[in-house]
This record gives C-alpha cells, sequence and structure tokens, in this order.
C-alpha cells in the first residue's frame, strides 16, 4: 500500500470539508484546509446543516465550544452525512470535563455513525468510559498509550487517532506510531482541533479510514517539524505552519515520516 500519495489526491480533487467546529478554531481551521488544498466551509445553523453535509466531501464535529442547539446541528449533519455516505470525524473535545460534554458527545455517537475520532488521551479516555481528570481541552496525567489504545477502540469500535508526543492510529487490525510533531503545537490553541479537520480531508479521498488518518497524522506532523524550523516563537509558528501545511508534499513526508505499525491480526 502507498503510504505518501494522499496530498497530492487531496490538491487535484480539493475536497469541500463542511465544519461545526470551535468559535475559537474557526478561522485557523479554513486557513488551515485551504493552505493543505482543500476547501472549507462552517454552516452551523439547525436550518441547513444537514443540507450542507450532504453535498459536502467530509463533515467534522467538533464540541469544543458547544451548545444545545450546536449539538442538534452536529447530529442533524451527522446523520445527513451518513444517508449521502459522506465521512464524519468526530472531535471530543474537553469531553470529561464538565457531564454537559461527556453527554453531548454520547448523544452524538449514539445518533450518528462517525468514520473517525480524532483527540487527546483524556479525551478518549473519558469518550471510552474510564473517568480521568481533564484539564479544560488540554489532556493532563500519564496514560498507558498501548492500553488505551486498545481499550477505547474495544470500548468504541470506531477508528481512532489519539494524540500528544506520540500518536497512536488504531483500527481494530492495524496501530500506527507516529512521533513526528513539535512542542510548539502545544503552544497555539487550535492545533488538535486544525488535525481532526484535516483528517477529514484525508478520509474525503481515501476510503481506507486507518490509511487515511495514519497519513493524515504524519503529514500534519511533518509540516509541523519544517515550521518549527524556521519560526521558533508561538506567533510566527502558528503562521508558519499555514505556510508549510501549504508547501508540504507527499515526497517529503516520504523522506520524513516516523511511524511503526503494528499488525493486530
Ligand atoms: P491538547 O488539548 O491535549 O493539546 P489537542 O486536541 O490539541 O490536545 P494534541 O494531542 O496536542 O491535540 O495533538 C495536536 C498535534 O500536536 C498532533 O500532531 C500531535 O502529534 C502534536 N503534539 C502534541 N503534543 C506534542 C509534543 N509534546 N511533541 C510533539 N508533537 C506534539
Ligand atoms: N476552549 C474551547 S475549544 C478550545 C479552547 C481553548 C480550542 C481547543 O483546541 P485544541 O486544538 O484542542 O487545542
Ligand atoms: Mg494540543
Ligand atoms: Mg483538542
Amino acid at each position: 500500500m502507498n503510504m505518501t500519495d494522499l496530498l497530492a489526491k487531496i490538491r487535484k480533487q480539493q475536497p469541500l470539508i463542511h465544519n461545526i467546529t470551535n468559535v475559537v478554531v474557526t478561522n485557523f481551521t479554513a486557513n488551515g484546509l485551504y493552505a493543505l488544498g482543500a476547501s472549507p466551509v462552517m454552516a452551523n445553523a439547525k436550518e441547513e446543516a444537514g443540507e450542507m453535509a450532504s453535498i459536502a466531501n467530509a463533515v467534522v464535529l467538533n464540541i469544543g465550544t458547544l451548545t444545545k442547539e450546536q449539538v442538534e446541528s452536529m447530529i442533524s449533519a451527522g446523520k445527513a452525512a451518513n444517508e449521502a455516505g459522506v465521512p464524519v470525524v468526530f472531535d471530543p473535545v474537553g469531553v470529561g470535563a464538565t457531564p454537559f460534554r461527556t453527554k453531548s458527545a454520547q448523544a452524538i455517537l449514539e445518533q450518528v455513525n462517525v468514520s473517525a475520532i480524532r483527540g487527546n488521551a483524556g479525551e478518549l479516555a473519558n469518550l471510552a468510559g474510564v473517568s480521568v481528570e481533564v484539564k479544560g481541552v488540554d489532556s493532563s496525567g500519564e496514560f498507558d498509550m498501548d492500553e488505551l489504545v486498545s481499550l477505547a477502540y474495544k470500548k468504541l469500535q470506531v477508528p481512532l487517532a489519539i494524540t500528544g508526543p506520540l500518536d497512536y492510529i488504531i483500527d481494530g487490525t492495524r496501530k500506527a506510531v507516529i512521533s513526528n510533531g513539535h512542542p510548539l503545537l502545544t503552544k497555539v490553541t487550535g492545533a488538535g482541533c486544525l488535525l481532526s479537520s484535516i483528517v477529514g480531508a484525508f478520509l474525503a479521498v481515501e476510503k481506507d479510514t486507518f490509511k487515511a488518518m495514519t497519513q493524515a497524522v504524519y503529514c500534519y506532523g511533518v509540516a509541523a517539524e519544517e515550521a518549527a524550523g524556521k519560526a521558533h516563537l508561538p506567533g510566527d509558528f502558528q503562521i508558519e505552519l499555514l505556510n508549510q501545511l501549504y508547501a508540504v508534499t507527499d515526497e517529503l513526508v516520504a523522506e520524513k515520516a516516523k511511524v511503526v505499525f503494528e499488525n493486530l491480526g
């Protein structure tokens, strides 16, 4: 299987990515998707979320600044995407921080067949029913990541990307551990949210969810490493990350990706 071929497909197909996301990262997410070569649209209203989802190439649901109305829009968009065969990515931002977040995430997962979930370790632990402390929207605490990824997959039965200093992708038969990325990603808001939307762009051009997620995560990690080589402070890094998402190629990723695959049988 070619594991560095999807950036070229994104740039050729320019998939439409419908994001229902949080107010903190909306602009950064749209710019990041444009830089990568995809076409973003944000449409939150219940009156149009379903229609927009059904004409998109992927839908991304992100509960970072959720409201009751927005959760209803997400469920409507998710259901419409399911009917139209459009892949859905879920980012469970801050699940475990408050009961409202946890209940809303559960309601979304009960009513929408999501194709993939991307979050940090604390969020995925809480989503899988292991109650751990989360600091607002940031992961805190130490995890046995190998144990967490298999437990979370077993419970959720959805391909997962659990990110942090190392990134873990799992789909039940395959697992990948990726060590690209840079600590400066933790100093800008939206680094995780943008990655979830970028997972949407990769899923829009590739039906094998594990392949799409794995490539998305290491392409993003390589772009971040390139950005950190040029920009050393958070403000500069945030802008440089957009530049490097524009500049990164499948060839560069083939050279720089640091990934270990495991067959789970
Ligand atoms: P959190 O809110 O806990 O920061 P998040 O939703 O922002 O979570 P992250 O887990 O930070 O998501 O992942 C976003 C990107 O940052 C991923 O590409 C990940 O590999 C990268 N990343 C996170 N922490 C580090 C780190 N310490 N070193 C290198 N890359 C990192
Ligand atoms: N508060 C609510 S959503 C949000 C903050 C700070 C953005 C979270 O972004 P990320 O990508 O999960 O760090
Ligand atoms: Mg982060
Ligand atoms: Mg996040």
